[in-house]
């Protein structure tokens, strides 16, 4: 491979003659003196750099070789590395025998994946709020709530139903009697109903499978009573987000 000299060497070379560059994209080159004729190759990977040819540069491969005859250098991403390159594929794909294409991995079929068919609750988080002691004469405050929790889930798309979502117990039975009942409006009635699992226990239950991306919202409210006077009223409010995807 012979010298050659580029616009940006050129420039550079107007200043001073250029020092040899290295680094992991560029080596010095190996030159061979034959009866006054001076003759440079570089390493594969690798071409003549600078006007005097002391140096060798990189082919960026991902560049040069985007489009080829052959179709597209990598079917997903092109890494350029020094004297090479290598293909990448997205997450959850695994780069074929020829580096050049990706091929979806079945975590089913690995057992990558731990989960069992069944499993789904992924985050859960909460919030609560109680309300202050009421006065004596205000009727206002005492038919108000005692406390309002939020808890939000996250599930996936078309979970096999009807399923037990949620339960709801006193933190501490003071009255004789507790009542569970679904507060709201159409879409949970639609979607939820509340049953009694325990004496102490309400549970909020999906009927039927829901189709993603949906969010849901539910309200149960449990209320203690000790001979048949109303203690307590506590509500519940369960967000729950349902993924697009069934994985
Ligand atoms: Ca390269």
């Amino acid at each position: 491979m012979t010298n050659t000299s580029s616009a940006t060497s050129s420039a550079a070379a107007a200043v001073s003659p250029p020092a040899v560059t290295v680094g992991p994209f560029f080596h010095p080159s190996h030159c061979t003196h034959v009866q006054g004729t001076t003759h440079c190759t570089c390493d594969p990977g690798y071409t003549i750099s600078g006007r005097d040819g002391t140096s060798c540069k990189d082919i960026d491969e991902c560049e040069f070789f985007h489009m080829g005859q052959a179709g597209r250098l990598c079917l997903h991403a092109c890494v350029n590395s020094p004297g090479g390159y290598r293909c990448t594929c997205p997450a959850g794909y695994n780069l074929t025998r020829d580096g050049r294409n990706c091929k979806d991995i079945d975590e089913c079929a690995t057992r990558l994946n731990n989960c069992t068919r069944d499993q789904m609750y992924l985050n859960n988080y909460g919030g609560r709020c109680e309300r202050n002691p009421c006065s004596v004469d205000n009727k206002v405050c005492s038919q108000a709530p005692n406390s309002i929790s939020h808890h939000y889930l996250s599930v996936v798309s078309n979970l096999s139903a009807p399923r037990t979502m949620f339960r709801v117990s006193p933190l501490r039975l003071m009255g004789n009697t507790l009542r569970f009942s679904l507060l709201g409006r159409g879409q949970a009635r639609r979607h939820f109903t509340v049953q009694r699992s325990d004496r102490q226990t309400g549970q909020l239950v999906l009927g039927s499978p829901v189709q993603g991306p949906a969010t849901l919202e539910a309200e149960v409210e449990m209320t203690e009573l000790e001979k048949g006077v109303q203690l307590g009223r506590y509500i519940t409010k369960i967000t729950m987000f349902i993924s697009q995807y069934e994985f």
